[in-house]
């Protein structure tokens, strides 16, 4: 059977600046809104919001804190140093593509210099460079959770509009520095997020407020007016430039076929769909109106902002796909799940990771087809992986088989959705090197096909070793999708 993946589909992986590098304040770089995220030891992890929001207390002190070992984004796994060897084992597996971020504060430290940190471009320029050696395609989110912490502190984040002229300093500096090295490109990572954890993803401290999601939206409204300004400007740039969206795809099904659970979970997922009708039609839908009078929520928008939104378009759509969930207005469901930046209730029809996150590849079937009839424009996976406790045996092997299990059934609906007519341009699956974990800062919940000798306190050698799934990934990657077990 020949495969259904076309022959350039863009096999890789992903990482994220902050999760990876270290190198914290190396070179210039200033202290990014990660940096000042602490590790929550699983017993004090009462909820996802008291794991990732933040208080102007906790922000003032973590930024003088200098007991780096708190804060485990602050190190990474040494990809500031180790990048050439990393790389070497993503070509080893063939890579076509890697997904990875520029660390803003890496190129303006606080975010408001005039002149850009030339030791910064110069990391990103060696990166890129190197992966040019292996015919690896760079695609780069320009912004990953990790904005300069002195914006925030100043500004409040992108509740401010100023963070637009800011960040399209910094996204200039780097698009016409690598117009030639660089031709996939994401504005914004998992935008939606924004919503529901404002100051992961834009630095916006909402204490105190009666209503953090006025705080919220209109920090999202400022990253979508500087997205389409992005997408402008590096048309001007480089018309060869390849431009995308990038969404949290939380996947939420009704819990029964009760007529008010449908509408449940269909509110639910428009909540996702909001951010890239904006990014992908140019305005905002109507739908978002009631969602945002029940929230409360006016959004402040200045003359030509929707003539903006209108007029630049992102080329294609990128998302996380993790797991999915189920809603009900049945209050006597209470078994709960967990997920990417989201929980839920439970489906009973779905086994759970270590994580509490419901495996459900059929899922990214259903958001591929859905997302490409709405849209009818290329698609991008660029996250997808399954977060897992890895142990290295005694005679060195770490038997992944669950995540080749997870990452093959994954890959198995992705060829489902090419067959039903859905343009997929590739796919980079999350962690391809274990690395600090997004939402509880842990090394612990490993996702790479490689592993690192790091704990969650920061005990270990950083030595790489290959997983099994790396030489299966290998043998994905060689038969274009085809030997998948
Ligand atoms: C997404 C982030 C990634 C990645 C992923 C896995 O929200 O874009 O940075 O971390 O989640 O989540 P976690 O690391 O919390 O397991």
């Amino acid at each position: 059977m020949s495969s259904q993946f076309p022959e350039n589909f863009l096999w890789g992986g992903a990482v994220a600046a902050n999760q990876v590098e270290g190198a914290c304040q190396e070179d210039g770089k200033g202290l990014s809104t990660a940096d000042v995220v602490k590790y929550v030891p699983p017993e004090e992890r009462k909820s996802l919001e008291h794991i990732l929001g933040m208080s102007r207390a906790e922000l003032s002190a973590a930024i003088l804190d200098k007991q780096e070992q708190k804060y485990p984004k602050r190190r990474g796994i040494d990809f500031y140093h180790r990048y050439k060897e990393d790389i070497a084992l993503f070509a080893e597996m063939g890579f076509k593509v890697f997904r990875m971020s520029i660390s803003w504060p890496r190129i303006f430290p606080d975010g408001e210099e005039t002149e850009p940190n030339e030791a910064g471009l110069r990391f990103y320029e060696d990166v890129f460079n190197e992966l040019r050696k292996y015919n690896i395609e760079p695609l780069v989110t320009l912004s990953h959770y990790e904005m300069p912490v002195h914006l925030s502190v100043k500004y409040n984040g992108w509740e401010s509009r100023e963070l637009i002229g800011l960040f399209l300093r910094y996204a200039d500096t780097v698009l016409r520095r690598y117009k030639d090295k660089v031709k996939y490109w994401l504005t914004f990572n998992e935008i939606n997020c924004t919503i529901k954890f404002p100051f992961l993803g834009a630095g916006v401290l909402t204490e105190g407020r009666d209503n953090g999601k006025q705080a919220a939206f209109q920090a999202l409204h400022h990253q979508f007016v500087a997205s389409a300004l992005t997408v402008k400007r590096a048309r001007e740039i480089n018309p060869e430039f390849r431009i995308g969206c990038m969404l949290a795809r939380k996947l939420v099904y009704p819990y029964s076929c009760r007529p008010e659970d449908v509408l449940k979970a269909q509110a639910e997922n428009q909540m996702a769909q909001f951010c890239s009708d904006v990014q992908v039609r140019g305005y905002y839908p109507s739908y978002i109106r009631r969602h945002l009078q029940e929230y409360g929520v006016t959004i402040e928008m200045e003359p030509g902002d929707e003539a903006v939104l209108r007029g630049n378009l992102a080329d294609f759509l990128s998302f996380s796909y993790y797991m999915s969930s189920t809603v009900s207005t049945d209050e006597s469901i209470t078994d709960r799940t967990e997920g990417n930046l989201s929980s839920g209730l439970a489906n009973p029809h779905l086994k759970s990771s270590e994580w509490g996150w419901q495996i459900d590849p059929i899922g990214l079937r259903v958001v591929l087809k859905e997302m490409h009839d709405r849209y009818q424009i290329p698609l991008f996976v660029v996250e997808n992986g399954l977060g897992a406790a890895d142990v290295r045996e005694d005679d060195g092997s770490i038997r992944d088989d669950y995540r080749i299990e997870y990452l093959a059934r994954h890959i198995e609906q992705m060829a489902e959705a090419i067959a039903d007519g859905v343009e997929l341009l590739g796919y980079t699956s999350w962690g391809c090197i274990d690395l600090i974990s997004a939402s509880t800062s842990e090394m612990r919940k490993r996702y790479g096909y490689i592993y690192v000798d790091q704990d969650d306190a920061g005990s270990g050698t950083l030595n790489r070793y290959r997983k099994k799934s790396f030489y299966w990934y290998k043998k994905v990657i060689a038969s274009n999708g085809q030997q998948l077990d």
